[in-house]
């Protein structure tokens, strides 16, 4: 039976038994090679072959027909789709030079292979505006960056040995369900567990403790456990000197936090930061689980921060089982190589601007491995430059997503057990080597083979380039040999024989060797220096916050097509002040446009905020927009990632209610 691992967005990249019947893929099932699953998938991929041969699959190149986002085309033959790409990207070399041609590209979802190799050296060489790939991670990347450089944190699986495990804007039911399972094997032992969320997510049933803080005030809260562990004799001094630099900058930045002052911002009452704070206190080990809730807003990088350093403050660390985990990507190498000349460099986070605003113009924009109009802030902005006559856009993708109904040149991809790929894993420490399990239906082309194609047409061909994604592998893999036999005999492989102890058994990767809880550079970039707190957007025009997070349907907007509508979650309290009843077709707004959706009134939601899945298409809503028609692009104090949970907005009754 073909194996081969899970690349989505997901930190448990699960490793799979593929079967595959008469050249199609027929079931899709979790294996034990990656210790993480246990033989257990999620649902979304379990239905991968409804994903792979479904009617919304893109089968051959296309070719616009009919107006921008009609969704009108007609096939053409890959040669000729080809010549057409490179004759309009020389066109606009001619007129605008090549940065008029922007990648467009995330690539959560992809290993090395499909995202940061063959794409990288064809833009790098042709002189296209570089693009910053800021939708995710990209605030705690910057903080990883400079407190830790690549430094893996406590391991998943490690977690069943914490007494405590504090879930911080982190949904595992939906987005980590192999974490999920160790947290409830850590319960079985005992553990207490709190869950510090603007909603009461599903973990909040059988929770000790539920810290239900406004959006976007994690720092203050934060800042106040760390004030109180220094200002009542708890901070573990020692632990602090051997292993950061930076605590009395820290302890300076955090002394204005009282619980009372912190709990009044986030609308608690002080007397549950001080319950979170003694059982912090008193649980050994006791692990903080970050998630990329925390991220999300104005102050994001700095909140992202202050969770860091709240376990080093704590002395947590140094422990199986205890101390802080967001990402453990810092385990094995993910980035290809290539080094891009120094062009214009656009944001993707503010894609709408770029396409609206920018001189030269983008004349030409390539989308790949991403679905920009459904998934980057400023929906219609984006909308209205994806809707330029004068813009050549090319998607290459493997369904027909809603952005691809704005293209002019439509590319087939393959999806993941189609083609190779070396994908890290940003929850185990490990990386995958996947290698295709079944032919692709159509006519679709990897990556690898569309970005080799294009440099041959361009004439950026060089001798000795690699030019297929397994030359690509073994050259990448050469700088990391130890991970060769693993990867050979079975796909998967880590660069540690036990779970790693942060602090024990690897260390900061900084020059000395320990976290910068005060970097020079954060400090600098955040616009009130890094833990300065910035104040509440909302106005009266637009008094409640928007979160949108993770659904268990969909990975970020992929499976779109086969997911059913989400509602937009409401407090009783906010729905009866509009006259909204559950079920109610409501319409959320602000100056940047509105979405019409089905209301759902619940008390999952804190009063003053709504939430709407992440993700969701045209399909999903009653008027084809999505949450991002209302987040604006705004961007967090470090890192310039997008502030999708800090968006505010108004809601009211769209239609009269049903008698
Ligand atoms: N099924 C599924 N799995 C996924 C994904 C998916 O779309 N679907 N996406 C993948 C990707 S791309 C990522 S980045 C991860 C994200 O995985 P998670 O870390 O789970 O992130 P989110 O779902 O964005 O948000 C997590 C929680 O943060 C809460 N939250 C919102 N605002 C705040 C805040 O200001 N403070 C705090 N403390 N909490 C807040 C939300 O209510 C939510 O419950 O999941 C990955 N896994
Ligand atoms: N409102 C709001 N918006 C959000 C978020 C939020 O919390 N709120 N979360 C953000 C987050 S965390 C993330 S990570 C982003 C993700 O946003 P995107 O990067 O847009 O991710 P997806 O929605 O999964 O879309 C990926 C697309 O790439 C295609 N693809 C996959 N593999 C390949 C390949 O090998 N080749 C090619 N050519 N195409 C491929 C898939 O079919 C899919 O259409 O969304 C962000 N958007
Ligand atoms: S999406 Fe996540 S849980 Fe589902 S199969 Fe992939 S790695 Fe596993
Ligand atoms: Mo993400």
């Amino acid at each position: 039976m073909p194996t081969t691992s899970c690349p989505l967005d997901c930190p448990d990249a699960c490793s799979l038994d593929v079967t595959v019947t008469d050249g199609r893929v027929t079931k899709v099932r979790g294996d034990h090679r990656n210790p993480l699953t246990r033989g257990v998938i999620c649902a979304k991929v379990a239905r991968l072959p409804e994903h792979l041969y479904g009617a919304h699959r893109v089968l051959e190149p296309m070719i616009r027909t009919g107006p921008k986002g009609s969704g009108t085309f007609a096939p053409i033959g890959w040669d000729e789709a080809l010549d057409l790409a490179r004759d309009r990207i020389n066109a606009a070399i001619a007129a605008h030079g090549a940065e008029s041609v922007l990648p467009c590209s995330y690539g959560g979802s992809n290993g090395v292979l499909t995202e940061g190799s063959f794409d990288r050296r064809f833009f790098a060489r042709l002189g296209a505006t570089r693009l910053g790939r800021t939708l995710c991670a990209a605030p705690s990347g910057a903080v990883r960056t400079h407190m830790t450089g690549r430094f893996p944190g406590v391991a998943l699986a490690d977690v069943v040995h914490a007494e405590l495990i504090v879930v911080w804007g982190n949904n595992p039911h939906a987005t980590s369900i192999h974490f999920l399972d160790r947290l409830r094997e850590a319960r079985r032992r005992g553990a207490r567990l709190i869950v510090v969320d603007p909603r009461a997510i599903p973990l909040c049933r059988d929770a000790d403790q539920h810290l239900a803080l406004r959006p976007g005030t994690d720092l203050p809260v934060a800042l106040s456990l760390i004030r109180w562990f220094f200002e009542t004799g708890r901070a573990d001094h020692a632990a602090l000197d051997r292993w950061t630099t930076g605590a009395d900058a820290l302890r300076a930045r955090a002394a204005p936090w009282t619980f009372e002052r912190a709990a009044r911002v986030a609308g608690v009452d002080p007397s549950e930061l001080e319950r979170l704070a003694l059982a912090f206190a008193g649980a050994h080990p006791a692990v903080l689980r970050c998630g990329w809730g925390v991220e999300r807003s104005r102050c994001g990088g700095s909140a992202v921060a202050a969770l860091l350093a709240l376990p080093l403050v704590a002395g947590k660390q140094g422990v199986r089982g205890g101390g802080f985990v967001m990402s453990n990507s810092g385990a094995v190498p993910s980035h290809g190589d290539v080094v891009e000349p120094p062009t214009r460099r656009v944001n993707l986070a503010r894609l709408g601007r770029a396409l609206t605003e920018l001189t030269p113009p983008v004349s030409v924009l390539w989308v790949y491995n991403n679905n920009p109009l459904q998934t980057v802030p400023d929906q219609e902005r984006v909308r209205r430059g994806l809707s330029r006559d004068d813009l050549f856009t090319v998607v290459h993708d493997a369904i027909f997503t809603d952005t691809a109904r704005y293209a002019d040149l439509l590319l087939p991809a393959t999806v993941f057990p189609e083609h190779d790929d070396l994908a890290p894993s940003y929850g185990a420490h490990l990386v995958s080597r996947l290698t295709p399990t079944a032919p692709a239906p159509g006519l679709a082309r990897t990556n690898a083979e569309v970005f080799v194609a294009m440099e041959a047409r361009l004439g950026l061909s060089r001798p000795g380039d690699t030019t297929t994604a397994d030359e690509e592998a073994r050259r990448l893999l050469t700088a990391t040999p130890h991970l060769v036999e693993g990867l050979d005999r079975d796909g998967v492989a880590g660069p540690y024989a036990a779970p790693p102890i942060p602090y024990v058994d690897v260390l900061p990767a900084t020059p000395d060797a320990r976290t910068h809880l005060v970097p020079a550079a954060l400090d600098a970039e955040a616009p009130a220096g890094l833990y300065g707190w910035i104040e509440d957007p909302a106005t009266e025009l637009a008094p409640l916050a928007l979160i949108s997070p993770a659904r268990a349907e969909t990975v970020s907007s992929t499976f779109g097509q086969l997911a059913g509508p989400a509602p937009l979650e409401v407090h009783p309290d906010d729905a009866a002040a509009r006259g909204i009843r559950d079920g109610d077709a409501v319409r959320l707004w602000n100056e940047l446009g509105a979405v019409e959706v089905f209301a759902r009134v619940t008390e999952k939601v804190r009063p003053g905020v709504v939430s709407l899945a992440k993700g969701l298409w045209g399909h999903h809503t009653r008027n084809g927009s999505a949450s991002n028609a209302v987040i604006p692009d705004a961007l967090t104090d470090v890192g310039e990632g997008p502030a999708y949970f800090d968006a505010r907005v108004e809601v009211a009754r769209a239609a009269p209610p049903t008698p």
